[in-house]
């Protein structure tokens, strides 16, 4: 397996060096800095590129291999096949990564809102800190703060009289954060920021569009897509919702085995991949991830690896340290190291340490939510030593 570092840029607080110093080879990046649905161009692409693999002679060489995300834009997912101009400026984009040689590309389908948490800080009980994600601040937001109009529906009686003791007993500050963390979209999000009407405003447009409609968009993506990756040699990836359910009555469609199925089903060129990742799917206690990894192993071409544990009733839920919580990443990496072996070597599956706690100096640094240095190499050193006892050292 190819050891990966998603990087966020040159302005980003996590250095190439410090990249090079964590021992992870391979940059997961994306170009942050355009806007969602602009085509990118192959300048655009080489230049940061260059950037990347332009290894001073004293330095470790990186290389740029995953593309994480092109975003997709909010026309698409509602209007599928129809919304033509923004399937070609993807494709184009496409393009231009594939003439650059970076192999993979990883993209969402999530509708309105990416990954979503409520709380970015969470104290452990070692002083580092988590993300979280809480049902009932999650609920008190849905139903109090943006004030949903058909939210309640989606509650029961004793979650929304749970709700609205959690929001009564919010501080203004807290309910500007919680505000700030969900709608104004977490780093590497690819839907855009907004502001509670302009929320509003995009949940309506969505309404009428239920599960079997957004697959259909989906699928229609996937048939006007693959057709380009496939002539390039390039692998998509489709990460999974996170968390794995429906968030503010919308549909979510990459949540389960049976979500991806459907999916391969439809489309079965091989350009049509998953980005495995265990701290999204590992939310839900009925998807069992050794499973999955083993069902579509040959369609994995990059894994994001991460635990969280349930909490409660298992709506609630952190993110844990690397090899604690709910997912059994030995079992998920005998997967996958059997998948690689069964590959030729410039076909192996890239990783990276997804997200981390954080800790040590990170807790009186300015970092990218999620994404420490510290935190994040504890997680791929812990992974590294898996994959060395499995006889599978990662390069
Ligand atoms: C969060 C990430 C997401 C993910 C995109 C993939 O940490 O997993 O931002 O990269 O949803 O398109």
């Amino acid at each position: 397996m190819r050891q990966g570092w998603r990087w966020f840029g040159p302005e980003a607080p996590v250095t190439l060096d410090d990249v090079r110093q964590t021992g992870a080879t391979n940059i997961v990046s994306s170009l942050h800095q355009v806007p969602i649905g602009r085509a990118w161009t192959e300048k655009e692409v080489r230049d940061r590129q260059s950037l990347i693999e332009t290894t001073p002679g004293d330095r470790s060489p990186l290389v740029w291999s995953v593309v994480e995300s092109i975003p997709i834009p909010d026309a698409v997912k509602r209007k599928g096949g129809e919304a033509r101009a923004e399937i070609e400026a993807w494709i184009a984009s496409l393009e231009a990564v594939a003439a650059c040689g970076i192999p993979i590309v990883c993209y969402n389908f999530m509708p309105v809102v990416d990954w979503t948490r409520t709380e970015l800080d969470f104290v452990t009980p070692t002083g580092a800190t988590a993300m979280r994600f809480d049902h009932e601040r999650f609920a008190a937001f849905d139903l109090f703060i943006l004030e949903r109009p058909d939210a309640a529906q989606h509650y029961s009686a004793e979650d929304r009289e749970r709700a609205h003791i959690v929001f009564e007993a919010m501080s203004d500050d807290e309910i500007a954060d919680i505000t700030r963390i969900i709608t104004s979209a977490l780093p590497g999000s690819t839907t855009e920021p907004l502001t509670i009407p302009a929320f509003r405003e995009k949940l309506v447009a969505y309404s009428g569009i239920d599960a079997a409609r957004l697959r259909r968009h989906l699928i229609e993506f996937l048939e006007a897509v693959t057709p380009a990756a496939e002539a390039r040699g390039v692998k998509l990836t489709l990460h999974p919702d996170d968390p794995p359910r429906s968030l503010f009555g919308l549909p979510r469609i990459a949540s389960s085995a049976e979500d991806y199925a459907a999916l391969f089903d439809a489309v079965p060129s091989a350009a049509n991949g998953m980005c495995y990742c265990t701290g999204s799917l590992g939310v839900r206690a009925d998807n069992d991830l050794p499973a999955i990894a083993r069902r579509f192993a040959s369609r994995i071409h990059f894994a994001h690896l991460r635990a969280t544990t349930r909490e409660g009733d298992g709506r609630t839920f952190h993110e844990s340290a690397h090899l604690e919580g709910d997912v059994d990443m030995v079992a998920v990496l005998r997967e996958l190291v059997a998948e690689d072996r069964r590959r030729g070597p410039d076909d192996t599956i890239v990783f990276r340490s997804d997200h981390g706690h954080r800790m040590l100096d990170d807790l009186d640094k300015t970092v990218t939510p999620g994404y420490p240095a510290i935190g994040r190499m504890r997680g791929l050193a812990e992974l590294r030593g898996i994959l060395h006892a499995l006889g599978a050292p990662p390069n």
